[in-house]
């Protein structure tokens, strides 16, 4: 995070050609109001005793600050190149500098933004969200919320009425919704020329039904903004989405691939399987959960629990279980030996379609999709720029994964790596998962919904991608060089659902003869 941070500021100050501090409070202005003030004032006084002239990098400075430190027996970790006189003596002589400012008393407390009062009380509802998986803001205690972001309606359809349990998506009709709206789809009444139920009229034969995602962070939906880095690119606007960002930690499930539904303010554009759904019948509106977790499938089995689904009650549901990168990915130096094994992972996926079964109303479908094969990242980017090396040319993603895997925070220590063996040994390894998940398929039956395994559409997504004029690097999030991004997450939709709708129509149900008229009478049913 220092790191980040004091690059950034550095390069808005060669960028603008001004000094670090007139830097620090150009980026303090860019941020929007409550973020700023104590957060600012802390490093305002950390850089101020430097100057650019003293050419010190941001590995340097954040040694000199002690807010990065070496621990015994571990690599000095550093993102940009070491200077001449070398790491340690640079960082000894800006501690000189340092000890004299005077100003840096407060500086070591400092190791949280989350100790910091303003963002004190956003941190206690992101730690309660990451725990629960469940909205923060959920009145009614029926997994569905009324309020955006925090788990709220960006990840599972909006509650139209807060305030009643038997009132949210995904439900059948209570009485053809005659009073009031109980699925919220924005359908109910009845109409005035002939006495029948809206509902009745033109949900009842629609095989309606909702679209659930079981993913990880890697498949799902994570990404920092570039434009929060690139010194070149930075304005008053470039933070404008970090109140939402900061509450949705860092995804963005409302632009996604599988529940996205609102048109993307990061990039590319949105695409979703929810958004077809409910193109090809309307009476689906607002039915989708993104239910995710990050980590691998042994921790897994515990987060489809926050799943809201009644067997008896609701419509039947498409689940998306999606395993794409986690299984094979951490940050550990033995990265291997943290791996899902084959006979983890038969394990735990039996028992988390175990609980499905208990759980899905009868009619449902669920589709496992394989593990990409990530040398895919370094192939496209290990040469490239990362945003933080794009003024100077200085930083290549070989070494911010390097960087990463130093500071044991790697997303994937198996394929963001410049080892070509271990790269290797990774895709082997989610070669051999992806075919657990195969054979299961072909191998067991349940009560409750059928079974379906595709691959992940990488290959497909990058087709696409280049027919459109684009090149593979651009499908991969800039600043982490490790999700998808919004083009693919876009394209895969368009794949996926191809896919389904021709090997597998009847997943996706029938095109609702009725849709015109609902969208006549309810015009966009209450939004989204
Ligand atoms: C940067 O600013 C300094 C001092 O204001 C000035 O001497 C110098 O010419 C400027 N350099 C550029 C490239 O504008
Ligand atoms: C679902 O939620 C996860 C986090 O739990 C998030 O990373 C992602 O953006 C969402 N993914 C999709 C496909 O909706
Ligand atoms: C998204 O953009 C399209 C085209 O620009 C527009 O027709 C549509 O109403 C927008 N949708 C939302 C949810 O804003
Ligand atoms: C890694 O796999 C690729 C493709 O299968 C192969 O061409 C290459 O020789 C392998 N490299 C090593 C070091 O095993
Ligand atoms: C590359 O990775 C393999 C597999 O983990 C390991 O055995 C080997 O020692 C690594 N090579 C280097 C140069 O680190
Ligand atoms: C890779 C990653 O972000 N792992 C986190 C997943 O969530 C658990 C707790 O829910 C954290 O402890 C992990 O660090």
């Amino acid at each position: 995070g220092c790191v980040l941070v004091v690059s950034v500021i550095e390069q808005l100050a060669m960028f603008h050609n001004s000094t670090a501090k007139e830097a620090l409070e150009r980026l303090c202005n860019y941020l929007p109001g409550k973020y700023q003030i104590h957060y600012m004032l802390c490093w305002y006084h950390a850089l101020f005793p430097f100057r650019l002239k003293d050419k010190v990098n941001a590995d340097v400075v954040c040694h000199a600050i002690k807010l990065c430190n070496q621990n015994a027996g571990q690599p000095f970790c550093h993102l940009y190149p070491p200077p001449e006189m070398g790491l340690n003596k640079a960082v000894r002589e800006a501690s000189r500098i340092v000890k004299n400012s005077k100003v840096l008393k407060n500086i070591a407390g400092f190791t949280s933004i989350c100790a910091f009062p303003p963002l004190v009380k956003l941190c206690e509802k992101i730690k309660y969200i990451i725990k629960n998986k469940l909205p923060y803001e959920d009145l009614d205690g029926d997994k569905f919320s009324a309020f955006p972001t925090l788990r709220g309606y960006h990840w599972r359809g909006r509650d139209c009425n807060e305030g009643t349990t038997t009132v949210y998506p995904g439900r059948r009709p209570d009485n053809w919704d005659v009073e009031r709206d109980s699925n919220c789809n924005g359908i109910w009444g009845v109409d005035p020329k002939d006495g029948i139920p809206y509902e009745k009229k033109f949900c009842e034969d629609a095989e309606s039904k909702g679209i659930i995602l079981l993913g990880d962070s890697a498949g799902a939906h994570f990404h920092i903004p570039p434009e929060w880095m690139t010194a070149a690119q930075m304005s008053l606007k470039s933070f404008s989405n970090l109140p939402v960002a900061l509450t949705n930690e860092f995804d963005w499930p409302h632009f996604s691939g599988i529940t996205g539904f609102l048109n993307s303010t990061i990039g590319g554009w949105t695409d979703s399987l929810y958004l077809r759904l409910h193109r090809r019948n309307r009476c689906n509106h607002r039915d989708f959960q993104n239910i995710s977790k990050n980590g691998t499938v042994i921790s897994f089995f515990p987060t489809v629990f926050s799943l809201a689904r009644n067997q008896l009650l609701d419509n039947p549901a498409i689940v998306i279980y999606a395993s794409i990168g986690n299984d094979v990915c951490n940050g550990k130096p033995d990265t291997v030996a943290h791996m899902t094994t084959p006979q983890q992972m038969h394990s735990n996926v039996i028992k988390t379609l175990q609980y499905l079964n208990s759980q899905l109303p009868k009619g449902s479908h669920v589709i496992l999709t394989g593990l990409a094969d990530g040398r895919f990242l370094w192939d496209q980017l290990h040469s490239r720029y990362h945003p933080l090396g794009q003024l100077n040319k200085d930083v290549t993603y070989e070494q911010v994964y390097s960087f990463l895997s130093c500071l044991q925070i790697s997303p994937c220590n198996g394929w963001m790596s410049s080892n070509e063996t271990l790269r290797n040994l990774t895709s082997e390894r989610a070669l051999q998962l992806s075919n657990v998940l195969k054979e299961i398929t072909t191998s067991e039956t349940f009560a409750n919904f059928d079974l379906f395994y595709m691959d992940f559409p990488l290959e497909k997504i990058a087709d696409e991608w280049h027919k459109l004029g684009g090149e593979s690097w651009q499908l991969i999030e800039p600043v982490d060089g490790f999700h998808p991004n919004q083009i693919s997450a876009a394209l895969g939709a368009s794949v996926i659902w191809q896919k389904v709708l021709r090997e597998w129509p009847h997943v996706l149900g029938k095109e609702n003869p009725f849709n015109k008229q609902i969208e006549d009478v309810f015009k966009d049913q209450g939004g989204h």
